[in-house]
């Protein structure tokens, strides 16, 4: 019997029989693979845990046995995090899916990690509440995983990412306890901040097994505009000098020519000649004046670089069609070239122009076309390697490698939004250099000192 054998059986006697999914190529499959596109890495059975109790039993098992761990949220990841690369036990978080409470007179939320980070904006807009993180995949990734990457959105911009709103959490780690770090409270600094260590730590350090969430009142109004340019730069010029002038909108996306190219070819004469780069801008606030007003603000900012009027949506049927641009620009980008790599670099605002052009430079060297895209207003791009046959893979990483160094050369990081994982794990030294990366080693020994949690991850060389 492997280690991993041994492990399973144990658990088939330790849990009751609906909790495992073993011996089961075909229903172990789909737990293997994520959005990252990094290949198919199927544990060797999973565990659809119910309680804290249950992962702390696994954890248990797999540490008698020495066998890897991995938690599993929807598998909407973009860096891999979830792949048991080294094969193990997969426990999924995909049954702990309830909304504990939601308490209107404390704005808070109580959540399993399982639950889907869409489900839960409804539900808190039904008592007049509001979630802000907004990741793309909202209809689909659960809050579970939006923590272990510390998941941010186009709201971001003014409401900031998962880790604002995340005021305590319960986490099961390797060596067994069941920790309830942070608070209920919206003030409380006792103690090291283990909440905020947690989120954003790839489910590397523990399993989250409920959030408590912070919530805000549901702005009322919402007024969203398109604004065309007739460069990357000036669009730009244009963001920053709206931030300069004190005005945050919630959102402020760009698309770069390439992929303004991509969205325009299904709308042939939407956007004027000469049309270069789009800003898609948002407000929001409770007066629908002062919202309008904001708009308005925005469009006066940026007239000197802007091509013809700014397009504010009149209704929200418009407003849904401003956002499709963004929306289905992913399937758009594969019209042209059925295959891309998709990374999520941040930059100080000002170092968008030289990043745009540094990712452009890094494709066009091996012939391959980049499209830019995402959230200007924080600095945080999408930068698209485009391509159509595997064999391109190999130019395909070495361009996302330049782009990588590049980021970081302009003042950056390599993830603003979608974590190290697997997929960006060669690069982070790059980034935070020896010292940091051997003391985060140190934390991660700390929680897991076999290093059977989630191996393979955040760190080179695993
Ligand atoms: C988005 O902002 C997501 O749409 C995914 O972060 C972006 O990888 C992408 O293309
Ligand atoms: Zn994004």
């Amino acid at each position: 019997m492997t280690p991993a054998e041994a492990a399973v059986a144990e658990l088939r006697g330790a849990l009751p029989a609906d909790r495992l999914i073993a011996g089961d190529a075909d229903g172990l499959e789909p737990y293997g693979r994520d959005e990252s596109d990094l290949g198919l890495f199927p544990p060797d059975a999973v565990v659809r845990v119910r309680t804290a109790e249950e992962v702390r039993t696994v954890f248990a098992v797999a540490t008698r046995h020495r066998v890897p761990v991995v938690p599993i949220g929807a598998r909407s990841g973009k860096s891999g995090g979830s792949l048991a690369v080294r094969g193990g036990i997969g426990v999924s978080l995909e049954r702990m899916d309830r909304i504990l409470e939601i308490r209107p007179e404390d704005l808070t939320a109580r959540v399993e990690p399982g639950v889907i980070t869409g489900r839960l904006q409804e539900a808190v807009e039904a008592h007049g509440l509001f979630y802000p993180p907004d990741p793309n995949s909202l209809d689909l990734c659960t809050l579970g995983g939006n923590v272990a990457e510390n998941a941010g959105g186009p709201r971001a911009l003014r409401y900031g990412v998962t880790r604002e709103y995340v005021l305590g959490v319960t986490a099961v780690i390797p060596t067994g306890e069941i920790l309830r770090l942070g608070r209920r409270t919206i003030k409380g600094v006792a103690g090291y901040d283990l909440t905020a260590l947690l989120v954003g730590s790839e489910g590397t350090l523990g399993i989250v097994t409920e959030i408590t969430l912070k919530l805000l009142p549901r702005p009322r109004h919402v007024g969203t505009a398109l604004v065309v340019f007739g460069s990357v730069g000036d669009a730009a010029r244009a963001v920053s000098r709206v931030l300069a002038q004190g005005v945050i909108p919630r959102c402020l996306e760009l698309l770069d020519d390439v992929s303004l190219a991509a969205v325009a070819r299904t709308a042939p004469g939407r956007f004027p000649a000469g049309a270069g780069a789009l800003l898609l801008v948002e407000t929001d606030g409770n007066d629908p004046d002062q919202v309008l007003g904001e708009i308005a603000r925005v469009a006066d900012l940026v007239s000197a670089e802007a091509r013809g009027e700014v397009l504010v949506a009149q209704d929200e049927a418009q407003r849904r069609e401003i956002w499709e641009i963004r929306k289905y620009l992913s399937v758009n980008l594969r019209a042209v070239h059925p295959l891309k790599l998709s990374e999520d670099v941040a930059v100080p605002r000002s170092a968008i122009p030289a990043l745009v052009e540094r990712a452009k430079a890094a494709g066009a060297g091996r012939g391959l076309a980049v499209a830019t895209y995402g959230h200007a207003g924080d600095g945080n791009l999408h930068c698209n390697v485009l391509y159509d046959t595997p064999a391109e893979r190999p130019a395909v990483d070495a361009a996302v490698a330049e782009i990588l160094r590049a980021a970081v050369d302009l003042g950056g990081t390599i993830t603003g939004e979608h974590g190290v994982g697997l997929a960006k794990r060669d690069f982070l030294e790059y980034e935070q250099g020896p010292e940091v990366l051997a003391l985060e080693r140190r934390i991660k020994a700390v929680f897991d000192p076999l290093g059977i949690l989630n191996p393979g991850k955040i760190f080179p060389g695993g």
